[in-house]
């Protein structure tokens, strides 16, 4: 099949998801052409079936707002017409879908049909698609797609509370590869000493630092962590929170045991070492960062928020506690790490849980979808 997919090509998980779709297809053999305005950070380009075409937006100053929905509709319109596109798969609703409908249009005009596939992703639902200034523009696109999906129960029930959609919402769960050497590799403990010394435990955050992620409950989370067991804190990612994070680690004397790590493309090599990851969040369609830490054999202490419990199993791969409630976190992270028999147990079931997720479970449910939407033709 030829796809094409349209993402933001940045560190947030719907770029990674479809990123590493987008791969696996390739890889499997499908031509898999990723639109959007710069090379998605996780794409490599030296797979043959790999194509990215960038969508440039002309700065004119009479625009207050440069149109990018109209630039990418036209090179969507160009890119299906010139390599014989099947199906296109937009993730992240706002923009895409509604471009993405254009583009569908435009064609139709020309009498060529392209079924397109939406995935709801998290933010654009819950949090930015909610918006009044955008709500009717995102219920027109999920119900002009042809089909769309969620990456969680979760996320599908927020989109009919929220909007009035009238399509199926197949549900298709982010993935992970699951690589059975990067479990073992745990045991090779030659540049953890980089992170930690060998009597600290090492504590992980990753996300985009904004308020949705609560950060302060990181912080505070480890503060209380690290009053009772050696252990150090990474703090992986870019936003907004990052600053107030900083400052507040410096108000409790604890700057010393965080280290801040900006994006990263590298967090494979701090996954591997890790021995707990935290995700306060308010409010998560998934958890994807959470599923990468649980592929590598690391318990996650979080929210019971959106998504996350269908993620993370409530005292077998980690455990969950309500939004913002610090203290239950911090006691349930001090009952796995307390005891090495304990976090051994937690560490397994974790890896076990984030199998579910492999990609080659997963992989399958998509390519279904695409050729239920070709046939549609
Ligand atoms: O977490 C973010 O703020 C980024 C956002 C995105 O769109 O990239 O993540 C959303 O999509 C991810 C991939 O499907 C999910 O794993 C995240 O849970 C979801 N974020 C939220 O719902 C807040």
């Amino acid at each position: 099949m030829k796809i094409a997919i349209v993402c933001y090509p940045t560190f947030g998980g719907s770029g990674v998801v479809a990123t590493e779709l987008g791969l696996e297809l390739a890889q499997k053999g499908h031509e898999i052409h990723f639109i959007t305005y710069k090379q998605p950070v996780r794409l490599s380009l030296l797979n043959p079936n790999i194509y990215f075409h960038e969508v440039n937006v002309p700065n004119y100053p009479l625009f207050h707002y440069q149109p990018y929905e109209l630039a990418l509709s036209s090179k969507l319109v160009d890119m299906v017409k010139l390599h014989k596109i099947d199906v296109l798969h937009v993730h992240y609703a706002i923009p895409h879908a509604y471009a993405g409908y254009m583009a569908k249009k435009m064609l139709e005009d020309e009498g060529i049909f392209i079924p397109m596939i939406t995935t709801l992703h998290g933010t654009d639902i819950t949090l930015v698609g909610n918006h009044p200034f955008y709500k009717t523009a995102v219920t027109f696109s999920i119900n002009q797609s042809d089909f769309v999906t969620s990456v969680s129960n979760s996320l599908r029930e927020d989109t009919y509370r929220l909007f009035d959609v009238k399509k199926d919402i197949y549900v298709i769960p982010n993935f992970i590869e699951i690589d059975e050497e990067k479990h073992i590799l745990k045991g090779q403990r030659c540049q953890r000493s980089v992170l930690a010394s060998n009597n600290e435990k090492i504590i992980t955050h990753i996300s985009n630092f904004r308020k949705v992620k609560r950060i302060p409950d990181v912080v505070k989370t480890f503060y209380n962590i690290q009053k009772e067991i050696p252990s150090k804190l990474m703090m992986v990612g870019e936003g907004p929170e990052k600053i107030i994070a900083e400052k507040m680690c410096d108000e409790l004397g604890i700057s010393d045991k965080v280290i801040f790590f900006g994006n990263s493309n590298d967090i494979d090599q701090i996954l591997k070492y890790s021995d707990l990851f935290l995700l306060p969040s308010e409010t998560e369609s998934f958890g994807l960062a959470a599923l990468e830490a649980m592929a590598f054999g690391v318990p996650v202490i979080s929210s019971n928020s959106g998504g996350i419990p269908e993620v993370n199993e409530n005292g077998k791969s980690g455990y969950l506690s309500n939004v913002g409630d610090v203290d239950d976190m911090s006691k349930n992270a001090l009952s796995i790490l307390k005891s090495n028999e304990i976090h051994q147990q937690f560490k397994t079931a974790a890896f076990e849980v984030a199998k579910k997720y492999d990609i080659l479970n997963i992989l399958p449910l998509y390519e279904n979808l695409y050729n239920k939407a070709i046939e549609l033709n």
